[in-house]
């Protein structure tokens, strides 16, 4: 075998810890590390290679781990929602839960001496964390209103369960995409309004006709990262909606990790997506090479897409596919949950629905299957008072990362402050449509600002001689039917000197206009 040092290719530190040992291979020593305590464990396991059980040591709250699960397209059902809910709770004022930007759930306090027992009753539920976080595929995005939406091409629940058992082995976890050179970020897309993000994805299946049959378009190599922003571009490959989602995928998965090393992506962390690979070996190459390990011809791209609406953010009231039955999207703030409005959105799928919760990448919750007669009750519920379904116009659409309360790589906080500023515009002015506003608390863009119609990253800026929180502020960003990222309008502004820019953003881009009565000091 030929060996890095052989070709005199330089590891980065990341690949050195995994070639010395794979993230996985720490699985029997769970019980072990929670027995010795979290400050026993040998530094590299404890920062790196719990990642792979989605177990993210948090040097904010040194001791309260954050626990990374995979909801595949976000589905979750109201007794795994429990189950999260109880394990929530035990942790008192230290635990909550997010919902992510990948429409999953992350659990916030956990102790490393509970994982095996947490383990055990995610594994009994059907749940598990395994392989969600560093050099792994991560959450699989799809519609979230998969198999209800009645405007729906293909319903794509199967085919993302069988792909991410692929994946992970069953939740197992699998040896063959243990080592990636870098994470990874798969979607598919099954509605009209490419809810998943289909452009910042290293893969992306949209739905396509070809010669009158449904399958999806492939498109690769999107993401976003401090130092490259790319769109995903098309692969000119179309697959029909059955296990060759799954085949490709694994083909594409596998063609990037066996070509890690020799084409340079071990080397660099900066330059290890998969954008980089297809730039190398130019995307004839690419395919061909996927094609090869895909084992039959690859058809051509469909002419075009059926990506035809703007994207919804599902919110409110909607009829679904099945006759007299409609689901109901809630405003979580932030995505923040707590124990407690976990145990409700459990009970309400259970006593309207079908035991059914459903996850958006706008990091909201929706309930379906409420019989037509029954949403009225529904409404009335008391959780609908703080995660309402008609939220005013900011603060309906604005999305965080999880900023400096618990990230470590944070520049700024976020979720309060978003949220705090969507309110407080909403309270001055009358905005015509909906305007997503998205906050990032670095460049790492985990809250995609470059996908918001604006984009606000946090920032070092200097005021009055000192360093501040501020954002770099973006424009443009454009989802659904033609998406596109937007682009840097102001490259560092205090965060204390942002709502007149944004305010003066929404009238004079937006068409948004002061409320009578407000007058806003000069
Ligand atoms: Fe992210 C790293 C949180 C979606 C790009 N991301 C991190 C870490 C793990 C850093 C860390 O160890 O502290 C953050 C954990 C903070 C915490 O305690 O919650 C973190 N990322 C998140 C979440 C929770 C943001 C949120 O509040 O919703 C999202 C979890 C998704 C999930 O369920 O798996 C999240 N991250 C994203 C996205 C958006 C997406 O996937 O649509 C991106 C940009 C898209 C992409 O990856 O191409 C994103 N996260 C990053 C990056 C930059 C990747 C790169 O190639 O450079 C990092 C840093 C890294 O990997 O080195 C990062
Ligand atoms: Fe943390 Fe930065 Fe990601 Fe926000 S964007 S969650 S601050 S890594």
């Amino acid at each position: 075998m030929t060996t890095a040092t052989e070709k005199k290719i330089k590891l980065n530190k990341i690949e050195k810890a995994k070639a010395a040992k794979d993230g996985l291979d720490i699985k029997d020593e769970l019980e072990n590390f929670s027995k010795i305590g979290w400050e026993a464990v040998d530094k590299t396991d404890l920062e790196l290679r719990l990642k792979w059980f989605g177990i993210f040591y948090r040097p904010v709250t040194p001791g309260k781990f954050m626990l990374r699960l995979r909801i595949p397209s976000g589905i979750v059902n109201s007794q795994q929602m429990n189950v999260l809910a109880e394990i929530v709770q035990r942790y008192g004022d230290d635990g909550s839960a997010d919902i992510t930007t990948r429409q999953n759930i992350q659990l916030r306090g956990v102790r490393l001496e509970d994982i095996p027992e947490i383990f055990r009753k995610l594994k009994t539920s059907g749940l598990t964390s395994v392989q969600s976080g560093m050099d792994n595929v991560r959450n699989l995005t799809g519609s979230p209103v998969v198999g209800i939406d009645p405007d729906e091409l293909v319903d794509t629940r199967e085919i993302v369960q069988k792909l991410q058992d692929m994946i992970t082995n069953n939740g197992e976890g699998n040896y063959a995409f243990s080592n990636l050179p870098r994470k990874f970020n798969i979607a598919v897309e099954g509605a009209r309004d490419n809810s998943i993000h289909a452009e910042i994805n290293d893969i992306a299946f949209v739905p396509a006709y070809k010669e009158g049959v449904l399958g999806f378009n492939v498109l690769v190599g999107g993401y976003l990262s401090a130092q490259r922003c790319a769109e995903a571009v098309p692969m000119n490959a179309w697959v029909p909606a059955n296990d060759d989602v799954v085949e490709l995928s694994r083909a594409i998965l596998t063609v990037y990790t066996q070509n890690g090393l020799t084409e340079g992506l071990r080397e660099s962390r900066a330059k290890a997506r998969l954008m980089w690979l297809i730039d190398k070996w130019g995307m004839d190459k690419f395919r061909t090479e996927i094609e090869r390990e895909f084992g039959k011809p690859l058809a051509t791209a469909a002419p075009k897409d059926e990506i035809t609406q703007d994207k919804k953010d599902h919110l409110g009231i909607h009829s679904q596919k099945q006759e007299g039955y409609s689901y109901v999207g809630l405003h979580v703030p932030m995505g923040r949950l707590s124990a407690e409005t976990m145990f409700e959105l459990a009970r309400l799928a259970e006593v309207y629905g079908e035991s059914e919760i459903r996850l958006t990448v706008e990091q909201n919750a929706i309930i379906p299957h409420i019989a037509n007669e029954n949403v009225e009750a529904f409404l009335g519920e008391p959780l609908l008072e703080k995660f309402t379904i008609n939220p005013s116009t900011l603060t309906r659409s604005v999305i965080s990362c999880t900023g400096a309360r618990y990230c470590n790589f944070a520049i700024i906080e976020t979720k309060q402050r978003a949220l705090k500023f969507a309110q407080e515009l909403d309270e001055e002015l009358d905005i015509p449509n909906r305007v997503r506003i998205h906050w990032t608390g670095c460049p790492n863009s985990c809250g995609q600002a470059q996908a918001g119609d604006i984009g606000l990253l946090g920032t070092k800026v200097r005021k009055d001689g000192k360093p501040v929180e501020g954002v770099r502020v973006y424009t443009g960003g454009k989802v659904g039917k033609d998406a596109k990222l937007g682009s840097l309008l102001e490259k560092g502004i205090a965060c204390d000197d942002l709502k007149p820019l944004l305010r003066n953003l929404l009238i004079e881009e937006f068409g948004a206009k002061l409320k009578e009565g407000v007058v806003i000091e000069p």
